[in-house]
């Protein structure tokens, strides 16, 4: 087929001479093959996350032809340049699209959705490395760092993470990882520290060497979010498992090389309708403590994997259905009952671990985002798990002891109000009084710079703000979002991450948990766009 054949075939061309994409949908706007790939790429990077690789929406709203072409260019433009209150970003206007990336995207979208290609074991293999093998390892720690009680960093537009020693607040290193970092795990005894980006590439990093680095590396598919690893006795630092959202599959490895060892795709019917969905994303793992299993959350299908690691090959997987578009969740402070966020569902979906079944679906306020969630014992309910939304002001509290505050247990029992919607994380501590909640999505800048604090003796009085982009002294205007409260090890101080865009300053700050007040704030050009932070006594124990 010569060129201008080709440009025929697409439709005719706006720029002569230049490949033109071969569209299967004949009423897509053209596109050069250069645009198309561009579009590809970027798709991937900054939208695949909530409007799903095949786009079918989860998050974000679907985004199929049949929808696309129906609003047409002009219109996409629009609403991917100036975003809306609904939580679409605004790309042209936060200056990390230009003019021509947004006209690019709003064609890209009409056109039908490539689907990606699959990843079997032969990929994985062929990208895993191990980097220090186990037996070049150091036998003992060979640092003077109190691991237990390091922070590791997301820096999320360079892909690392900054491991922070919490006792002095200093950078111990900036480790590579992979690309839009996510979430940071600890093997069960906390040497191990497991990170995985959206590229799905997982690092393995040693916590005893002289400078803590990668031991080894793998990537479980295109796009991933999730990573844990085996907590029940005997298997302590065992098995690693990784969940993807492309293609939708999980993968287990070994806990300290990171070999793959077995791929299980979660392709399969959603509850309820028992409708095929070709795209259950694998969202939040936890290991279980009651079982030698891994709790694995699908998305799309609202399945909870009881997946019984014991034996892999001979994978005993208990399915246990509630509710579409599970996504983030944490223990309750017994640690028997997991409590998930379905958050299109406006429900938290309750999981007892130790009886393998679902203990009840509670109603919520809108899109419920708890990150791990926050325990605490309070006055009235005992033991609650508490949650904020992204589409409402609400946080709510929900019992969690069936044995003796039984009338309470699972049920919603009170309500809080919060700052606004955008809310993404929510954190309390054993030996806190305090309950923190963020609102870094929520469009009126002060209450995206700020977080709310509540007393847990005295809910009633309504919560405290605390200026924490302010704290920070920042020297330029970026958009300075507050995210994500975590303890350090005493839990007596709560760090936060003030998250601006890459060309702009950003920091960390460190708030005395008894008196509120400011107590440390870490600066270095080499924070580039913190988000979320891992301590790792608390990620090890589930300690939240
Ligand atoms: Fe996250 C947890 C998915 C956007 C920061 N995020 C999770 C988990 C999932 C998920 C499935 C639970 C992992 C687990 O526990 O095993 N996140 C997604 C998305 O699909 C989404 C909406 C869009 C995307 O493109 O990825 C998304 N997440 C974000 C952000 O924009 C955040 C705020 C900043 C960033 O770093 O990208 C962000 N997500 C986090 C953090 C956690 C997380 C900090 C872990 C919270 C915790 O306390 O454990």
């Amino acid at each position: 087929v010569t060129q201008p054949e080709m440009n025929y075939q697409a439709g005719g061309s706006p720029l002569a001479g230049e490949p033109m994409y071969q569209s299967t949908n004949p009423k897509a706007p053209a596109m050069t093959q250069a645009e198309f790939d561009l579009a590809r790429k970027t798709y991937f990077e900054r939208c695949a996350g909530c409007h799903g690789v095949l786009r079918k929406g989860a998050t974000g709203k679907p985004l199929t032809p049949d929808i696309t072409l129906a609003k047409g260019t002009d219109y996409l433009k629009v609403f991917i340049a100036y975003g809306s209150a609904a939580g679409m970003p605004n790309w042209l206007t936060s200056g990390e699209m230009d003019e021509k990336t947004v006209d690019i995207m709003a064609r890209y979208i009409q056109q039908d959705a490539p689907t990606p290609p699959e990843w079997g074991m032969a990929q994985t293999r062929s990208t895993w490395k191990v980097i220090v093998p186990p037996e070049q390892r150091p036998t003992k720690k060979m640092n003077s760092y109190n691991i237990a009680n390091i922070f590791s960093t997301t820096l999320r537009d360079t892909g690392e993470v900054a491991l922070i020693d919490g006792d002095t607040k200093k950078i111990i290193n900036i480790v590579k990882t992979g690309y839009a970092v996510h979430i940071s795990r600890t093997s069960a005894s906390g040497r191990y520290l497991f990170v995985i980006g959206r590229d799905a590439k997982i690092n393995m990093i040693d916590l005893w060497m002289a400078t803590p680095d990668n031991v080894a590396e793998v990537r479980v598919g295109l796009e991933a979010r999730s990573v844990d690893t085996s907590k029940y006795k005997g298997y302590e630092d065992k098995l690693a498992i990784a969940g993807s959202y492309w293609p939708p599959q999980y993968t287990i490895m070994n806990g300290d090389t990171l070999e793959p060892l077995k791929i299980v795709s979660t392709r399969g019917m959603v509850v309820g309708t028992q409708e095929y969905h070709p795209e259950p994303r694998v969202a939040s793992i936890v290991a279980s403590h009651f079982k030698p299993e891994f709790v694995v959350n699908v998305k799309e299908t609202g399945k909870t994997l009881m997946v019984d690691y014991s034996n892999i090959d001979a994978l005993k997987v208990t399915e246990i259905g509630s509710a579409p578009f599970l996504h983030d969740g944490g223990w309750d402070s017994s640690k028997r009952y997991f409590m998930v966020a379905a958050n299109q569902s406006n429900k938290i979906s309750v999981i007892d671990a130790k009886d393998g079944k679902l203990a009840a679906l509670v109603d919520v306020g809108k899109i419920p985002h708890p990150g791990r969630g926050a325990n605490f014992i309070h006055p009235k309910f005992g033991p609650v798990w508490s949650t904020g939304h992204l589409g409402d002001d609400s946080i709510s509290l929900i019992g969690t002891d069936p044995k003796r505050h039984r009338e309470y247990a699972f049920k919603k029992v009170a309500e809080l109000k919060g700052q606004g919607g955008g809310a993404l994380f929510i954190k309390s501590h054993p030996k806190s009084s305090h309950l923190y909640s963020d609102s870094p999505l929520n469009p009126d800048p002060k209450i995206s710079q700020s977080v709310a604090v509540y007393d847990i003796r005295n809910l009633d009085k309504g919560y405290t703000v605390l200026p924490i982009a302010e704290w920070a002294d920042l020297q330029d205007d970026g958009a300075k979002r507050v995210v994500q409260p975590e303890f350090n090890q005493a839990g007596d101080e709560v760090w936060f991450s003030v998250w601006s865009a890459k060309n702009k300053q950003s920091a960390l700050v460190v708030v005395d948990d008894k008196t509120l007040k400011l107590k440390a704030v870490i600066k270095d050009p080499r924070l580039i766009t913190p988000t979320g932070h891992f301590n790792v006594h608390n990620t090890q124990h589930d300690v939240y």
